[in-house]
This record gives C-alpha cells, sequence and structure tokens, in this order.
C-alpha cells in the first residue's frame, strides 16, 4: 500500500537491487513514485502486486467448472491468462492495484414504491473513467521513467482484481467475497494498471478480519453466498439484475424485492462498512433517478427516456429490456392496487420479456390484495397472446389464482 508495507513477496525478492530500467532510479524510488502518482490523481489507495496469482488461480477454475458464473461467459474464455497476469500481457513485471471509493454522500431513505438502485450505479460510469486515469498516470510516469510502459484494466479484462488487491496487501476477501479494507470498508471500484517494472511488490494481506461475524451470509435474500467467500452468481440478485438477459428464474423473483439493478445487503449488513468514507470523485454523486427510483414512472418510460435517465451511469449495461423486467418484478413484490392498471398495460408491451413478468407480477399483486382485476387482465391477454413463453407464464400466473377462493374486489370498476 501507499504506506510503505515491508517487502515480504518471494517474487519480488531483491527487487530493490533490480535494474528498473530507468537508470537513474531504484525500484524502490520508482515505486514509491507510481504509488505517489495514483493518489495524485484521486485514487484512495495505491499498492503493488506481482505478476503471478498462485493458488487462488485454481479456486477460480473450480467456481467455473461448478457452473457459478451462470450465463457470463466471458469468464471462462481464457481462463489459462488469469493465473499470471504475463500470460495477458508479456512484459508485466508488476501490477499497480488502486482502489477508488464511491459510497454517495446523497442518499434518500428508502421510499414506498421505490425501488433500489445499487449504491455503484447512483452516479457515472466508472470503467472508462477509471482507465483513463490509469493511463494519466502512466502518462506522469512516463516523465521520470520515459520506457516504462503500461496496460490498464477496470472491469475490462480477465483479471481477478480482488485477488491481486489481496496480493497487493489493499484487504482481505471478506465471507460476502468482496475486497475488504479497514479503512475503506467494501464501497470501493478497483482497477490495475500492469508494468513492465519489476517494483518493489508490498506484502500481501494474509490476515482476515471478519471473524465469527457471519451477517453477509445470513442476510443474503437468495442464500447466494454459498460458503464463506463463494458466490454462485446464479443466484446473486446482482447477477439476476443487471447480467442475465433473459427470464429471472420464477423461484428468484419474489426474493429479488425490490432490486432494480445490483444488491448491497450484504455490504450494508457488513460492520466494515459502518463510517466509511464517501467518494471523494464528483462523477460519482447521484443522478436525480437513483435519489427517486420511483418505480411507476420507470415502467412507463420507454427506450429514449430511459436511456435519458441513465446514460452514462452502469445502469446502462441492464439495457431497457433487462431494466424493464426488473421494474416489473419489483412492482409485483411491494405493489398496491394503483399497480394493477400499470402491470395490465406492461402486459401488452412490445418487449415479451416485460409481458412475461407481468403476468407474474400481476398474480402476485392480484392474490396479496385478493383483487380479481389482476386475473381478468390475465385471461383477456391469453385470448391474444401469440409468444409461447409469455403464454406460459400467464397460465401459470392464471393457475396461482385457481389456488384461492377470491371475493369479488373491482369487478365492475
Ligand atoms: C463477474 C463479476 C461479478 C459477478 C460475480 C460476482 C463474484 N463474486 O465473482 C456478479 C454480477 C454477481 C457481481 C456482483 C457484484 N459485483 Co462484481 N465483478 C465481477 C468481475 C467482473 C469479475 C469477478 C470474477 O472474476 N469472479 C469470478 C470468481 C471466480 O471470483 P470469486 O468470487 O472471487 O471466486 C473466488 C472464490 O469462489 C474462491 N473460493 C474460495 N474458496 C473456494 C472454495 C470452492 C469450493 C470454490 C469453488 C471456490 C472458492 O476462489 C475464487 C478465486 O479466489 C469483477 C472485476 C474483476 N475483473 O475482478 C467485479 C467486481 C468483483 N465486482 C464489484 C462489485 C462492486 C460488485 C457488486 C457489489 C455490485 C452490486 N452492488 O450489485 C456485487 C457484489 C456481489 C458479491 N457479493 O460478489 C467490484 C468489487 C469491489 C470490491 N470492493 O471488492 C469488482 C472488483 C469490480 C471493480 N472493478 O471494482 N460481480
Ligand atoms: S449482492 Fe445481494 S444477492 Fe448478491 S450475494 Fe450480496 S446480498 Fe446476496
Ligand atoms: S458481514 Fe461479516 S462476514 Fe460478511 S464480509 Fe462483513 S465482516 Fe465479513
Amino acid at each position: 500500500m501507499a504506506d510503505a508495507r515491508p517487502n515480504a513477496n518471494p517474487e519480488n525478492r531483491g527487487a530493490d537491487s533490480a535494474h528498473t530500467g530507468v537508470g537513474r532510479l531504484s525500484a524502490g524510488e520508482l515505486t514509491s513514485k507510481v504509488k505517489e502518482c495514483a493518489l495524485t490523481h484521486g485514487f484512495d489507495l495505491a499498492a503493488v502486486a506481482p505478476p503471478g496469482l498462485g493458488e487462488a488461480h485454481g479456486r477460480y477454475l473450480e467456481w467455473i467448472e461448478r457452473g457459478y458464473a451462470g450465463e457470463m461467459s466471458y469468464l471462462s474464455r481464457n481462463p489459462y491468462v488469469r493465473g499470471d497476469l504475463r500470460r495477458l500481457w508479456p512484459e508485466t513485471r508488476a501490477a499497480l492495484v488502486v482502489a477508488m471509493q464511491y459510497k454517495p454522500e446523497r442518499e434518500t431513505p428508502h421510499a414506498e414504491g421505490h425501488g433500489k438502485i445499487a449504491r455503484y450505479a447512483h452516479g457515472g460510469d466508472y470503467h472508462k473513467f477509471m482507465k483513463k486515469r490509469l493511463i494519466r498516470v502512466l502518462r506522469d510516469l512516463k516523465e521520470v521513467d520515459p520506457g516504462i510502459e503500461g496496460r490498464s484494466y477496470v472491469d475490462t479484462g480477465p483479471l481477478l482484481e480482488r485477488d491481486l488487491a489481496v496480493l497487493a496487501g489493499l484487504g482481505w476477501k471478506g465471507k460476502n467475497s468482496l475486497l475488504l479494507s479497514r479503512k475503506l470498508g467494501s464501497y470501493f471500484f478497483l482497477g490495475c494498471l500492469l508494468l513492465n517494472r519489476a517494483l518493489e511488490a508490498d506484502a500481501p494481506f494474509y490476515e482476515e478480519h471478519c471473524g465469527t461475524c457471519t451477517r453477509c451470509i445470513d442476510d443474503c435474500p437468495t442464500d447466494a453466498i454459498i460458503a464463506p467467500g463463494v458466490v454462485d452468481a446464479r443466484r446473486c440478485i446482482s447477477y439476476l439484475t443487471i447480467e442475465l438477459r433473459g427470464p429471472i428464474p420464477r423461484e428468484l423473483r419474489a426474493p429479488v424485492g425490490a432490486h432494480i439493478f445490483g444488491c448491497d445487503i450484504c455490504q450494508e449488513v457488513c460492520p466494515w462498512n459502518d463510517d466509511v468514507p464517501h467518494a471523494r470523485e464528483p462523477r460519482f454523486d447521484p443522478r436525480p433517478a437513483a435519489l427517486a427510483p420511483d418505480l411507476h414512472a420507470f415502467a412507463a418510460m420507454d427506450e429514449r427516456q430511459f436511456q435519458k435517465a441513465f446514460r452514462g451511469t452502469p445502469v446502462m449495461r441492464a439495457r431497457y429490456g433487462g431494466f424493464l423486467r426488473n421494474v416489473i418484478v419489483a412492482i409485483g413484490n411491494t405493489g398496491g392496487a394503483e399497480s394493477l392498471a400499470i402491470l395490465t398495460r406492461a402486459l401488452e408491451h412490445r418487449e415479451p420479456l416485460a409481458r412475461g413478468h407481468a403476468a407474474w407480477a400481476l398474480a402476485r399483486v392480484g392474490k396479496r390484495l385478493r383483487d380479481e382485476r389482476a386475473r381478468l387482465a390475465l385471461e383477456a391477454r391469453l385470448e391474444v397472446e401469440r409468444d409461447a413463453w409469455v403464454r406460459e407464464e400467464i397460465e401459470l400466473a392464471l393457475g396461482e389464482f385457481s389456488l384461492m377462493s377470491l371475493p369479488v374486489v373491482g369487478r365492475g370498476e
């Protein structure tokens, strides 16, 4: 870390005397410059890792093998590259690992009728922004070492960023699998700058400060943390609402609750996140749509309005269809009588994904309220629906009603 730790990493023993290619700076001096430069460019933590990943790579391979990545096929592409940064870029001699905190200072308490958007997506997107910052770091370093070259990554390559951060001594991987720092908690992004210089690596973070706590595991609504430090992404709300392109599995729709993009529960309950510093970077200031995530207003948005509200934020990754699917599920989980008209309209949406989830949501709200209008809307839609999957969803939704006797509420209104 920037607060210089002893160089305990065997891969870098002797780096003090190693030739850095600079001629003027020793490895130690260049290492200090690299970290200092990263902090000057607004990163909150900066540390150095060696290029090899060690045993974490084997666990990654097992995780993939078990199918926990779901449809995220990019995670299993180039599996062996992840074991050693030199396979990604042969000139790599060390990696600068940086962290940038994003917890927004301004947050509005969750209100009835509102959805939940994970904090990391309240403001502007971090990928390109942090990559550009890393490139600026490299540009500045060229002033002291003209031959220095690098490659920057922020979620954008086959790297196990959290394991690299552990190797660089930035923190430990908590039971929720996120990187935790005693100073910053876990509300920060990670990024890496691979460098062609044999820098002095920081000591890996061998300690583990979760102790007997299991709050994240206990409070995860979908039981996605299947063992300490192991997340089955297929069950994680973050995956279901961001990465998954098709329908959310029926049994997981109810536990998704009001989440419409990502999930922070395993961070909210973590004691290490009490009183952590807020984002210093104005780019992460929340957008109006994140401060007032009105589910009914979101359900009424067309694609152009969606883009206007979320352009330049991470929410765009869900795409319009996925976002609408999430909003409809959240309305199903939390909506009241005023939601029935909105869901009935969604039954006619041009996106089959929206129509299928609207059928599920109508049944859920209709059953909760014992309101017959929901069943009538589903029956009417079944008459004209042509999409096989949507028809199946409507039939399953109608089946829910046949399991209960409804008093006639709402007929003729
Ligand atoms: C894919 C991905 C996801 C997926 C999968 C999550 C996951 N846990 O891997 C999904 C979409 C679910 C996701 C969700 C989130 N993500 Co994400 N994600 C990534 C990404 C792009 C790759 C991660 C990866 O390679 N996963 C693969 C598996 C193998 O990694 P792993 O869980 O660490 O696996 C280890 C364990 O399984 C372990 N293991 C230990 N014991 C055992 C035992 C057995 C039997 C097995 C099989 C494995 C095992 O071995 C593996 C290697 O160490 C990284 C960026 C990057 N390139 O690193 C961001 C990243 C991890 N995500 C990030 C964030 C912010 C989030 C969310 C908080 C967003 C949100 N609020 O919704 C959530 C948190 C959910 C959670 N608890 O993990 C940040 C984390 C920052 C931090 N402080 O740690 C990162 C680093 C992005 C960034 N650049 O800042 N994410
Ligand atoms: S992000 Fe939410 S769903 Fe995913 S592991 Fe954490 S608490 Fe569970
Ligand atoms: S909630 Fe508890 S177990 Fe989970 S990461 Fe935080 S300290 Fe560790």
